[in-house]
């Protein structure tokens, strides 16, 4: 296995010099705050010309040392001294770009006041050096002496259950004379350090684990060091070129809040769509009384052939059939797939992933399944189906036909939505084969389906194949390439699909620590992952700093919500006021939202709220009306809600 990962990753630094596509660059422009921040409370602390908002320690302006140059503030000379932010800041974070000189080293400290002889005596230092030529023990994103990189537990359970090791102290800074993004929480619950993405390590400050750690350092003699819970942000002057910009902060409230990217909250409510509805082949409890494990709609759906049917697909493997409307009371087991399906666990990400009905299934009674096999350790199926020659609300379970089996390397971030698009071929979005950090690079290597958006045709066979490839795939005849891939760049995609009237391809990428993000998925693109995180720099693979990537539409941060789920652009007919709207969500923090894009100036003009019970956010349907549904894991067997108009 082991082997078999070098020759991916060698693979990978390869092909990304094949991989750069011409669109615009995902990068915001520096010294601006984007769309996501300014909505969000973001505020600039550098403003691109001048040194305004900062001074010298214990000065009242900044010396000559430091000047301001190609919109950074830049290190000039001997004795420039140490810089303060002109205001205190207590719960906050900060994000910055760095670019330290080969050799080079220097500091960003906090809670710093001016009570004591130095800013390090109060306050405590991320280093900021090259890692590779620098003169300190302690690497860049540091806390000095006191926190390093820590790998997760889960990430070394994952790891070693398929026997890959990656670096027990991770380093994703970017070489000397490259722009790095550093970022930095301080939060009386939890703080963190992240570097270009990448979290490092959580401390809480002032907790005993930090007082231990303090008293074992070289600061355990200096009586202020970090005692002070509010103070000013500092830039180290340790003698070295440096230079930094695009300084940003946010203020927490004393809950750790921050405001909400939205324009409003629409005058709408949730409620069950199928309140009474009853379980074929499934209960709450089992014969013994224990509980069964609670239901997970993946999707609902309808097929498209006139019938008005509702179709509820279960991460489990059952597909349930039923009638619309609020008064159904029966939904038919239309197939129980459990016994081939792996089924869920916590820890993994495992089991029906994704379902489309074909085009015209009314003629060719075929339904498609991508989902974790039973009993083969990580394997994807996508397979066809067919309904039951004598029963149109069953399908026939002999009736499998393997189109695709997929390894994936680690048991998270198994994608899995799938759609046809208006062309008639089959997208499949896939995650980046899981781990942490994208460990073998595979969402920008071509060579690998991971991470991608594939585009199939599942009416032709090509050779062997099961389905065949649609000749204008972008990457079609290109050696050591995929020709499955129809754009790349993913980390895992959860839940995708294709506007009715617009017929844009609508994909939520869950991000890994900072940033979740929405992708409107064209032919070719490359949509960041494991270089970008939203427009954000993402550790150090090689070229990372210069690829072109395409930018999402749409971000929020991880005060906002940590897990992505997306949904639909509503064309129903009941509420007209939703007509436009992509409707998306997160699963962890259970919040709602509605995108208003505006196709002419191809941006997001409005994110509005949706009033909503707080429950994890799975995944979003549609009957064939247009109708919308969202949905929720659920231990009662009731967790499908639709949007009705509230108060
Ligand atoms: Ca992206």
């Amino acid at each position: 296995m082991q082997k078999s990962l070098r020759r991916h990753i060698a693979w990978t630094a390869a092909l990304l010099v094949l991989s750069t596509v011409t669109v615009a660059s995902a990068d915001a422009p520096p010294n601006r705050l984007t769309d996501a921040e300014q909505r969000s409370g973001w505020k600039l602390l550098f403003d691109g010309k001048t040194t305004k908002g900062w001074r010298n320690y214990k000065q009242d302006k900044v010396g000559n040392g430091w000047a301001v140059k190609d919109g950074a503030i830049t290190w000039q000379k001997k004795g420039a001294g140490d810089i303060i932010t002109a205001e205190q800041y207590e719960s906050f974070e900060l994000q910055l770009e760095y670019r330290i000189s080969k050799g080079g080293n220097s500091g960003l400290m906090f809670h710093v006041t001016e009570q004591a002889a130095q800013p390090w005596h109060t306050g405590p230092k991320i280093q900021i050096q090259d890692n590779v030529d620098g003169h300190d023990p302690q690497k860049a994103g540091w806390l000095y002496q006191l926190y390093k990189p820590v790998k997760p537990a889960w990430a070394i359970r994952f790891e070693k259950q398929v026997g890959y090791t990656s670096p027990s102290v991770v380093d994703a800074t970017r070489p000397a004379g490259q722009w790095n993004h550093m970022y930095l929480r301080i939060d009386p619950k939890q703080s963190e350090v992240c570097v270009n993405g990448v979290n490092y390590y959580y401390f809480v400050k002032g907790s005993d684990e930090w007082n231990k750690r303090v008293a074992a350092s070289k600061f355990a003699k200096i009586p202020l060091f970090g005692k002070p819970t509010k103070g000013h942000v500092c830039l180290q002057d340790h003698n070295n070129l440096v230079s930094f910009r695009s300084i940003k902060v946010r203020k927490l409230d004393a809950d750790g809040k921050v405001p909400e990217p939205i324009d409003g909250t629409l005058a709408l409510k949730a409620e069950l769509a199928f309140p009474n509805i009853q379980w074929e082949g499934w209960s709450p409890v089992d014969e013994a009384g224990k509980l069964n494990p609670p239901l997970r709609p993946i999707q609902i759906t309808h097929a498209g052939d006139g019938s008005n049917r509702i179709f509820t697909i279960d991460q489990c493997g059952m597909i349930h059939v039923l009638e619309n409307g609020s008064k159904s009371k029966k939904a038919k087991l239309f197939a129980d797939l459990r016994a081939r399906v792996h089924q869920f666990k916590v820890d993994d990400e495992e089991g029906v992933l994704g379902f489309a009905f074909h085009p015209n299934y009314k003629k060719t009674g075929r339904f498609f399944m991508y989902y974790s096999r039973e009993s083969k350790a990580r394997m994807i199926y996508l397979s066809s189906f067919r309904v039951s020659k004598s029963d149109p609300n069953k399908a026939d379970p002999d009736s499998e036909e393997i189109l695709m089996t997929i390894q994936q390397p680690f048991a998270n971030h198994n994608g899995g939505p799938m759609a046809f698009g208006p062309d008639g071929y089959l997208y499949i979005g896939m995650g980046d084969g899981g781990g942490r950090n994208d460990p073998m690079g595979l969402a920008q290597s071509l060579k690998s389906k991971m991470g991608t958006m594939m585009r199939i045709d599942v009416d032709h066979r090509d050779g062997d194949r099961n389905y065949a490839i649609p000749k204008d795939n972008p990457f079609v005849g290109k050696k050591g390439v995929a020709p499955e891939i129809f754009a790349y760049g993913f980390r895992n995609p959860w839940r995708m699909s294709f506007d009715r009237k617009t017929g844009h391809l609508w994909l939520a990428d869950v991000g890994q620590d900072l940033w979740e993000e929405i992708d409107i998925v064209k032919k070719g693109g490359n949509y960041g992952w494991s270089i970008r995180e939203g427009t954000y720099a993402f550790g150090n693979a090689p070229g990372s700093a210069t690829a072109s990537v395409v930018a999402p539409v749409w971000e929020y941060d991880h005060r906002i919500g940590k897990s992505i789920t997306g949904g639909y652009v509503y064309r129903g007919k009941k509420l007209p006021e939703l007509d436009g709207h992509y409707l998306y969500g997160d699963y962890v923090a259970g919040k709602l939202w509605a995108l208003q894009y505006d196709e002419a100036a191809g941006k997001v003009v409005r994110n509005m709220a949706i009033p909503w019970n707080g429950l994890p956010v799975l995944a979003f349907g549609e009957d064939e009306q247009g109708e919308v549904y969202v949905t929720t894991p659920s231990q009662g067997g009731k967790g499908i809600y639709r949007f009705v108009r509230g108060e």
